[in-house]
This record gives structure tokens, C-alpha cells and sequence, in this order.
């Protein structure tokens, strides 16, 4: 007998559109019951996912997907609409290497109507399809889904602004669980929270909520009567300011609720604005009381949960980061922590716990996390900003223009350098040694070990300018770190074994791979530590006492440490043979860490391989 009899049957939204909506219950206690079962063999996004599972059997029961287009915002609560597009038996290779992405990827399914993973881009895309349809004189519906912590970034809000004059058929649906991957913070989520509370607007809403979801001869009248009424009650006023029509809020996991609403938003014009409330983990009890520890888990028991979990006998980076962030702190009360709403992925809960007014969580927006530390760093405080390589790419310009322009001494905590694994191409921190060394008064360190990691950090709070530590995902070379807070020489690499003819000059995590590979090769090995300012006296003499030298990083190799190597070489008349070794100019899929290092040469066979082929004859042992 199969487990999921209703659920087996739905192998393509059309087919869900064929049940009827006394069916729905049924599908979605399903469909949550193979989510949980699901995440728990391959791991993933849990919390989320559940909170989501009656708002996407709603969308693609009233919307003609993939004709009509749904565009998910970050896209880690997405499995349900993989589930239902066609892609269950995949969600058994969820996040492995050749299986099904993490998140919504137009490669993978006509129904991903926009790649994603990086937040708050949702009604960005939306509007701009919007408004293709329109050009295009064809017919469709457009949906953006949110999520409230996503609805905190400033693009949500460009794109809100300008989808308010553009007069787009557009809906917006702000799917509001009152989490981010933390509790949220900021201005925006006190107003949502004031939306709930209002006790007079609720039992008003309740009304109107009915009268909309039944009789859409009565939508219209309701509009008018709104109109009038919303200035004094109505808590969605500021997206009506924005120019939205605002609906809601309606329970999220209310199907009777949601299908009659959503089929009468697909009936007004303009731009629309769903406020839908839903719990995040909801039907699994784990989760539910727990949401932050099951936002993303690894594998684990349905009927334990992670409590069977065994914490890993070698700390990672973050946890090093974190360490070191509460010893700096206690010995100096300048240091101020920054945090774009990644509080527990960066490791500064302990930070947050012991020093509450210097801990600054500033919502999912880097940007303005940025500025914000520049601003601090003005008034001499010293700001420690702990953000995802991935994601300072986001905050581009105000690295170049608001902090490094002015010189100002901003710690740059960098995690997840190089590639991250099954989180994929969205996440993986490979572009940040190129886009961080162009940059005048930049310092850049990539750490090969734990305590070279806490040098680093130490290192980047002395000085007296702007400095990124950039550190790997997961746990290193097991190298304890010292209790001490010392720091390093700025721009001197070291020699970490003497070797013959050839020398790899090794950055960061890349030193492990490179010294198992000197050891047959009887190579040099130079820990070259810093990218930026890199040592050139060290380069110049492994050129003049080697035949070959080769650079290995962790990061693509246009404009990357080994570019670097390659400028000094130049600049320095050196004609050594030298090479490097990184990542290729393509985006690298999603797959277990060390296999996508294998796969691009990133350790000690694919070292070999490439010294072997570029040893002239002369030069072989
Ligand atoms: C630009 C960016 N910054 C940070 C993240 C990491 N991140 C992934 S999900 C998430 C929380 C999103 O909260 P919300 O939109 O409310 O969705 P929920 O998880 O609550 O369903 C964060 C911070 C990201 N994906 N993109």
C-alpha cells in the first residue's frame, strides 16, 4: 500500500488543478509528510519548506503555472513546488552533485521562472516580466512570494516603489511567519507586527476577508468602502502609500481562505498586495518550537529530530571567527559586531549573548551593513562585520566607495571563501579575491589554519584601514588556535617547506592540498597568506630559485592571488615558467565540498596533475 496515494498521482500542476478543493486537505498533509520524510535523507532547508506547503498547493491550483509565473524570493521554500512540478523522484539527490538544485534554477524546470538564492530580487523579476507581458501584448498573471525577513532588504523596496507607479498586473504576496532566519529585526517588521495585533482592523478584516473570498461582485464595493476606511484603519498602509492594493492578512494555511482570495486577486488590475501569515515549520513540532535550528539542517531521524546530531570533533572557522570575536571584545570595548541577518551562521551568538549593545543585527541587508560599519568606523569604534563572501557582493559598492575610498578601518569577517557545496553556484564564495584586490587600501588575508585564522582576525582589527579575513566553509586543518591575540606581519608570506625545482605558492586553504602534493614532488611550498598586500620579495625569490612556481587558490582565477603573482612577476623582469591553479571562468554547480574541489583540480592529484604537465623535460625529477 503506498503512503501517499493522492500525492503519487500528481506528477504536474495540471493534475492537481483537476481535483477538487475538498481534496486539497488531504494532498497537503501528503505532501508535508514526504517533505519531512524527504529533508531527512538528503538535508536542506526544513523549516521553512513546511511553512509554505498550502501556499503553493494554492498558487499552482489557481494559477496556470508555468504559464502564469511564479517568482520565489531567496528560494529555499521551494520544495513543495519542486514536489509538484515534477521533480519528487529528484528531491532523493536534493543538493547532491548532478541532483536537484536547492533552489529555483531555469535549467532545471520551465516552472523556475528565475534563478535564485540571494534574496529580495522577487518583485524585481516579477515586475520586469510584468511588464515584458504587457509590452508583448500577451495575457498572463505574475506573482512574487516574500518572505518577511527578504522584504527587509532595500532592493524589495526599489522594486516596490517602482511597481507602485508602473501600474504592473502584478501580485505581490508577503508570506510573513515573524522570522527571519532569526527573529526579525527593524522598523518594517514592528509595523507587520502591529498589522497582527490590531485587534479593531482584525475583526474588520475578518469581515471583509470573507466578503472577498466569496462573492467577487462584492470585491468591488469592498475596494471602495477600503478606500475610505484605510487611512484611519488599515495597517497595510504603507504599501498602499506605495501604491499597492493591500489584501490581508489571511491565515497562510487556510486553503479555504487562500484558493477564494488568490482567484479573485487574479481578477483586479494593477499592482496587488497579499499579506499572508504563516508559521514556519509548521506540522512538524520539531520545527515548529525550534524554527532557527531547523531553517537548514543535515540528515536526521523524523521521530528523534537533530537531537540525534554529534557535533564534528574539529571546530569550524565560524566557530574560530566567534572565539576570537568575544576575546577581542573583551579586550578592547571599541570592537563593534555587525551582522546582515546571519547572526547564527556567522557564529555571534555567544558575542550577541555577553556584549547585547555592541551586537548590531541590521536585517537581511548588506548593503547598508556596510555603510552602516563605515559610519561607526568614523566615529572611532571598530567595527567587525561578519558577512558571507557570497553575499558581500551585494554590498559592493559601499566596500569601494562608502569604506575603502575613506581608508577606514572596517574588519571585513569573510565565511564560506571558496566553494561552499550544496548550497551551489548562489553561494559558493569564488569571485571575492578578485573583486576585493582591485580595490586600493584593501589588506586581504586568507588564512591557511585555525590559528593563522585568529592571527588574521587580529591582524585586520590593528590595522589602521580596511581588512578582510576571508576563511572557508567548515572545519580546517585541526590546528588549535593560541589563547594569545597575536598578530602577523602585514603583506610577508612564509616558507612552509623547502624543496627543488618547482615551488606552489599556496593561499589559504589551498596550503593543505599543496604540501600533500610537495611531498612527492619535493616542491616548495610558500603559505603566501596575504592577497593583498602580497609579498613581493618572497615571489621574486622562489622565481629566482625555482624553474617553475605555482599559484593555487581557491577562487577564480581572472583577477584572483594568482593574477597578483603574475603582475609581480612582470613588474619584478622575472621570466620564471610559472601557472596557476583555481577555479574556471564557468558558475560550479551544487555538490559535496571536496568532491567540486576534486572536480576542479583544487586538490593534491589535480596540483600533481598540473605541475607533471607543465614541467619542461629538464626540470623532471
Ligand atoms: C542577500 C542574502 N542575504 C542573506 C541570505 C541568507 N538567508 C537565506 S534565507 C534567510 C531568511 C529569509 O527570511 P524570510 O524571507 O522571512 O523567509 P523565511 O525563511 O522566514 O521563510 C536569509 C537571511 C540570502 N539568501 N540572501
Amino acid at each position: 500500500m503506498t503512503t501517499y496515494p493522492l500525492l503519487d498521482t500528481i506528477n504536474h500542476p495540471a493534475r492537481l488543478r483537476e481535483l477538487t478543493v475538498e481534496q486539497l486537505p488531504v494532498l497537503a498533509e501528503e505532501l508535508r509528510r514526504f517533505l519531512i520524510e524527504s529533508v531527512a535523507q538528503t538535508g536542506g532547508h526544513l523549516s521553512s519548506n513546511l511553512g509554505t506547503v498550502e501556499l503553493t498547493l494554492a498558487l499552482h491550483y489557481v494559477y496556470n503555472t508555468p504559464e502564469d509565473r511564479l517568482v520565489w524570493d531567496v528560494g529555499h521554500q521551494t520544495y513543495a513546488h519542486k514536489i509538484l512540478t515534477g521533480r519528487r523522484e529528484g528531491m532523493a539527490r536534493l543538493r547532491s552533485h548532478g541532483g536537484v538544485s536547492g533552489f529555483p534554477k531555469r535549467s532545471e524546470s520551465e516552472f523556475d521562472t528565475f534563478g535564485v538564492g540571494h534574496s529580495s530580487t522577487s518583485i524585481s523579476a516579477a515586475l520586469g516580466m510584468a511588464q515584458a507581458t504587457r509590452l508583448k501584448g500577451e495575457n498572463r498573471h505574475t506573482v512574487a512570494i516574500i518572505g518577511d525577513g527578504a522584504m527587509s532588504a532595500g532592493q524589495a523596496f526599489e522594486a516596490l516603489n517602482n511597481a507602485g507607479v508602473a501600474d504592473a498586473n502584478m501580485l505581490v504576496i508577503l508570506n510573513d511567519n515573524d522570522m527571519s532566519i532569526s527573529p526579525p529585526v527593524g522598523a518594517l517588521h514592528k509595523h507587520l507586527a502591529r498589522i497582527l495585533s490590531g485587534s479593531a482592523f482584525n475583526a474588520a478584516r475578518k469581515a471583509g476577508e470573507k466578503m472577498l473570498s466569496v462573492s467577487p461582485s462584492l470585491l468591488e464595493f469592498a475596494n471602495r468602502v477600503e478606500g475610505h476606511v484605510k487611512g484611519l484603519l488599515s495597517p497595510g498602509t504603507l504599501f498602499e502609500e506605495l501604491g499597492f492594493n493591500y489584501i490581508g492578512p489571511i491565515d497562510g494555511h487556510d486553503l479555504d481562505a487562500l484558493i477564494p482570495t488568490l482567484q479573485n486577486l487574479q481578477k483586479l488590475p494593477g499592482p496587488q498586495f497579499l499579506h499572508v501569515i504563516t508559521k514556519k515549520g509548521q506540522g512538524y513540532k520539531l520545527a515548529e518550537a525550534d524554527p532557527v535550528r531547523y531553517h537548514g539542517v543535515s540528515k536526521f531521524q523524523p521521530d528523534l529530530g537533530l537531537d540525534g546530531e554529534k557535533p564534528g570533533d574539529r571546530p569550524s572557522y565560524t566557530q574560530i571567527f566567534g572565539d576570537w570575536l568575544c576575546d577581542m571584545a573583551a579586550t578592547d570595548d571599541r570592537l563593534v559586531a555587525i551582522t546582515p541577518a546571519m547572526g547564527e551562521g556567522s557564529g555571534m551568538m555567544r558575542f550577541a549573548e555577553r556584549f547585547p549593545t555592541r551586537y548590531f543585527d541590521v536585517g537581511i541587508a548588506e548593503q547598508h551593513a556596510v555603510t552602516f560599519a563605515a559610519g561607526l568606523a568614523c566615529e572611532g569604534l571598530r567595527p567587525v562585520l561578519a558577512i558571507y563572501s557570497t553575499f558581500l557582493q551585494r554590498g559592493y559598492d559601499q566596500l569601494l566607495h562608502d569604506v575603502a575610498l575613506q581608508n577606514l578601518p572596517v574588519v571585513f569577517a569573510l565565511d564560506r571563501g571558496g566553494l561552499v557545496g550544496a548550497d551551489g553556484p548562489t553561494h559558493h564564495g569564488t569571485f571575492d579575491l578578485s573583486y576585493i584586490t582591485c580595490i586600493p587600501n584593501m589588506v586581504l588575508m586568507t588564512p591557511a589554519d585555525e590559528n593563522e585564522c585568529r592571527q588574521m582576525l587580529t591582524t585586520a582589527f590593528r590595522h589602521d584601514g580596511p581588512a578582510a579575513v576571508r576563511y572557508p566553509r567548515g572545519a580546517g586543518m585541526g590546528v588549535k588556535p593560541e589563547k594569545t591575540l597575536g598578530a602577523l606581519p602585514v603583506g610577508k608570506g612564509e616558507i612552509r617547506r623547502q624543496g627543488r625545482r618547482v615551488a606552489l605558492l599556496a593561499f589559504g586553504a589551498m596550503l593543505a592540498p599543496a604540501l600533500a602534493a610537495a611531498e612527492e614532488l619535493d616542491a616548495t611550498v610558500a603559505n603566501m597568506r596575504f592577497v593583498k598586500p602580497i609579498d613581493c620579495e618572497l615571489i621574486l625569490q622562489l622565481a629566482a630559485e625555482h624553474s617553475l612556481l605555482v599559484s593555487v587558490e581557491e577562487n577564480v582565477l581572472i583577477g584572483g592571488a594568482g593574477a597578483e603573482v603574475a603582475r609581480v612577476l612582470e613588474d619584478g623582469g622575472s621570466t620564471v615558467n610559472f601557472v596557476r591553479i583555481g577555479l574556471p571562468d564557468r558558475f560550479i554547480d551544487h555538490g559535496d565540498q571536496a568532491l567540486l574541489l576534486a572536480e576542479t583540480g583544487l586538490d593534491k592529484n589535480g596540483i600533481l596533475q598540473k605541475v607533471h604537465s607543465c614541467l619542461k623535460p629538464q626540470d623532471k625529477p
